[in-house]
């Protein structure tokens, strides 16, 4: 037994820059933040939310973050909600497939724009809303396979000589000649 612990090292060191590139939190909004006025419709187009990933909600104080059923985010309806938070900035961790679905508290401000659907993919395929958390999501993410460290080109070390200073020197003396033969003629 030489060293079993510097493969180990080596796997711990490839999951820590690994794991975190693939959790994604987004910032709801992004600059906006969680306020009337913005469309998250518009705001969601392009993402790709998967499980692991989280948002953060970030907005002042008389709004909330609520979780409501399909139909109440459709008719905005308030009073309903799964869960809710007021606390200003608010991460939700996104932990199951489907759609999600959050709208603001306050009555009124769902229909201002406050409502925000996130489609979440599973890792591999999308099975749309799990009855029971009886199958985790195959831990099967493509491991980047051994990267190939980048192979320094094979430095010919030219030693400093006069040889390298010649053809430069040269050059210029054939064309000061081909110069001369011109200037001849
Ligand atoms: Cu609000």
């Amino acid at each position: 037994m030489a060293s079993p612990s510097a493969p180990f090292v080596c796997l711990t060191l490839v999951l820590c820059f690994v794991v975190p590139s693939l959790a994604t939190v987004y910032t709801v909004g992004d600059t906006s933040g969680w306020t009337m006025g913005t469309d998250y419709t518009t705001w969601t187009t392009g993402k790709t939310f998967s499980v692991g990933d989280s948002l953060v909600f970030n907005y002042g104080g008389g709004h909330t973050v609520d979780e409501v059923s399909p139909s109440d985010y459709n008719t905005c309806t308030v009073g309903n909600a799964i869960t809710s938070d007021s606390s200003g900035a608010t991460t939700i961790a996104l932990k199951t497939t489907g759609t999600h679905y959050y709208i603001c508290g306050v009555v009124g401000h769902c229909g201002s724009g406050m409502k925000l659907a996130v489609t979440v993919a599973g890792s591999a395929a999308t099975t749309p809303t799990t009855p029971s958390g009886s199958s985790p999501p195959s831990g099967t993410t493509t491991t980047p396979t051994a990267q190939t460290p980048p192979t320094t080109p094979s430095t010919t070390t030219v030693p400093q000589s006069s040889s390298t200073a010649l053809s430069p020197s040269a050059a210029v003396l054939v064309t000061l000649l081909a110069l001369f033969k011109f200037a001849m003629v």
